[in-house]
This record gives structure tokens, C-alpha cells and sequence, in this order.
């Protein structure tokens, strides 16, 4: 069968990393108008890369959690597996899955904004870092910020308008255009969250609970 997954914070939040919408989230705490666009950057890039420097910490000390390992699982079955991520984390590649399509970047890459190279990030990026291709103090965090457009589209939607089954995990569907993929997919459809999302009428089936258990649950049925 040929499956493809999104994915959100959610999934990662039994690892301990926050979530950005539930009480306490990210955005409860951060204005994303100032940490999160290419407005914020342009105005305090100090801000903005001591922001993705704590999530980067954060992110170096957890650990992939079962629903991670369960998806690395399925990704490894007879089942052709499409893994797209919102998630900014490295999580899923360190649980074992293959070619993760990180569709709003990467905490753990940088990108020059003048020549577009790519490189890993160390784990304190600061404005006055030289890109190793240009030379020029113009690097940022990997990350698609609000406003830009995500990564890979073409072959998120191909992958997911031609899946058996498409499903949603641990994402609160707040955010577009991922949260609409749920729309182009032509199989069926099933939410895994915490509690039905703000999409969760445009899915067939769903599945609430904490992702480490149900996850895992789900994966064995396939299996
Ligand atoms: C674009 C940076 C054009 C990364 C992030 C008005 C209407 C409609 C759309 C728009 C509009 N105004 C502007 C827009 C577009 C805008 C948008 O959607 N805004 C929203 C807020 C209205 N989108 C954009 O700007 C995007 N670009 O549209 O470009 C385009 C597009 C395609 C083709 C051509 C042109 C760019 C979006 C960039 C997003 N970047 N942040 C970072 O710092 O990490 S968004 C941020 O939200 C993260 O990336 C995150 O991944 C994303 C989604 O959040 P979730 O993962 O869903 O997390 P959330 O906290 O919300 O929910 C967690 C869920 O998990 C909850 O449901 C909870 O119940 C559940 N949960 C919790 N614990 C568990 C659990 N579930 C299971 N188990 C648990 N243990």
C-alpha cells in the first residue's frame, strides 16, 4: 500500500520538545511575528538566532520517542512509506526513518540568505557567522518561516494525491499549506492527535490519543 504521512509537533512532544498551539506552547511564550518571519529577522537577527539556538539545544538532548520508532518501523515494511515532516527536528532520521521531507526546514542546517548554500549548523548560530561558500555574515536558520514557502511541494502533493492512505499525526492543522493536504489526497484518510484538530471533519477515520501509544498501535496493524 502506498502511504503517505505529515506529521507535526505533536509527535515529538513526548520527547519533550514543545508543541506551538496547546497551553504552554511555543507561540503562548514567543511572538512568531518576531522569531518566526523573515520580517522578525530583518529587524533582530540576535532574537531571532538565540531563539533557534535554544530549540537547537533542546533539540541535541532529546531522544526519538516510540511513535518516532514505529513509523522508522513501517518506513522499513512492504509499504511504499512518504514521510513529511513539519517538524523542525531531526527526530524521525535519528529513529531510523529514510528521506524525511522536512517541509518547513531544518533546525540542524543553516542557509546563506545571499548565495543559498547549505550547510550543517553548529549548535550556536550568531549573525555574525561568515557563510562557508560566499564569505557574507548573511546566514540563518534552514527553516521555512511564515510567509515563505515550504519545501518540496511538487512531491509532497504528488506523494500525497496518489497515496492508498494519507495520514495526519499530531498536528494541530492550523497552519497552510499543509494543513489542506488532506484535501488533494484521493485514498483515505485518518487523523492521529491528541483531540480532533481543526481539520478533523475532512478525514475519514481518526485515532485519539497520546502518539506513543497509538502510534505504535496503528503501525502493528500494518505490519
Ligand atoms: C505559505 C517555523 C505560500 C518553523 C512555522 C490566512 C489563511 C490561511 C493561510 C494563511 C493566512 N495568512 C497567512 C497564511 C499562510 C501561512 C499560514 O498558514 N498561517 C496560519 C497561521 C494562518 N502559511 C505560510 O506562511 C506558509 N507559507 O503559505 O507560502 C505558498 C505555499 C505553497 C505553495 C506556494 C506558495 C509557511 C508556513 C511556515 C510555517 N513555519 N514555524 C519552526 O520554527 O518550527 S509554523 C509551525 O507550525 C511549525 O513549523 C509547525 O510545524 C507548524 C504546524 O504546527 P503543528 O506541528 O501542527 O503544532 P501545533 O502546536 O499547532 O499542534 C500540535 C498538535 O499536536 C495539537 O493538535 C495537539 O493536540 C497535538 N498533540 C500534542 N501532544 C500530542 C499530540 N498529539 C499526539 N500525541 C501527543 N503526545
Amino acid at each position: 500500500m502506498k502511504i503517505a504521512i505529515l506529521t507535526g509537533a505533536g509527535v515529538s512532544a513526548e520527547s519533550g520538545l514543545g508543541t506551538f498551539r496547546d497551553k504552554d506552547g511555543l507561540w503562548t511564550r514567543y511572538d512568531l511575528n518576531e522569531v518566526a518571519t523573515p520580517e522578525g529577522f530583518a529587524r533582530n537577527p540576535a532574537l531571532v538566532h538565540d531563539f533557534y539556538n535554544a530549540r537547537r539545544a533542546n533539540c541535541a538532548g532529546a531522544t526519538p520517542n516510540a511513535a518516532h520508532t514505529a513509523l522508522a518501523q513501517l518506513a522499513q515494511s512492504a509499504h511504499e512509506v512518504t514521510l513529511i515532516t513539519q517538524n523542525v527536528d531531526d527526530l524521525h532520521a535519528r529513529a531510523g526513518s529514510p528521506d524525511v521531507i522536512h517541509m518547513h526546514g531544518q533546525l540542524m542546517r543553516a542557509l546563506c540568505a545571499v548565495c543559498a548554500a547549505r550547510w550543517d549548523a553548529p549548535l550556536k548560530m550568531d549573525p555574525a557567522d561568515a557563510c562557508p561558500s560566499c564569505g557574507q555574515a548573511a546566514t540563518r536558520p534552514d527553516i521555512v518561516w511564515f510567509g515563505e514557502v515550504p519545501y518540496a511541494m511538487d512531491t509532497i502533493m504528488d506523494a500525497v494525491g496518489t497515496a492508498d492512505l494519507f495520514v495526519a499525526i499530531g498536528t494541530s492543522a492550523e497552519v497552510y499549506p499543509a494543513a489542506g493536504l488532506v484535501e488533494l489526497a484521493k485514498g483515505q484518510t485518518l487523523e492521529i492527535n491528541l483531540e480532533p484538530s481543526a481539520r478533523a471533519n475532512a478525514f475519514d477515520d481518526h485515532l485519539f490519543g497520546p502518539a506513543t501509544k497509538v502510534v505504535p498501535a496503528w503501525v502493528a496493524t500494518l505490519c
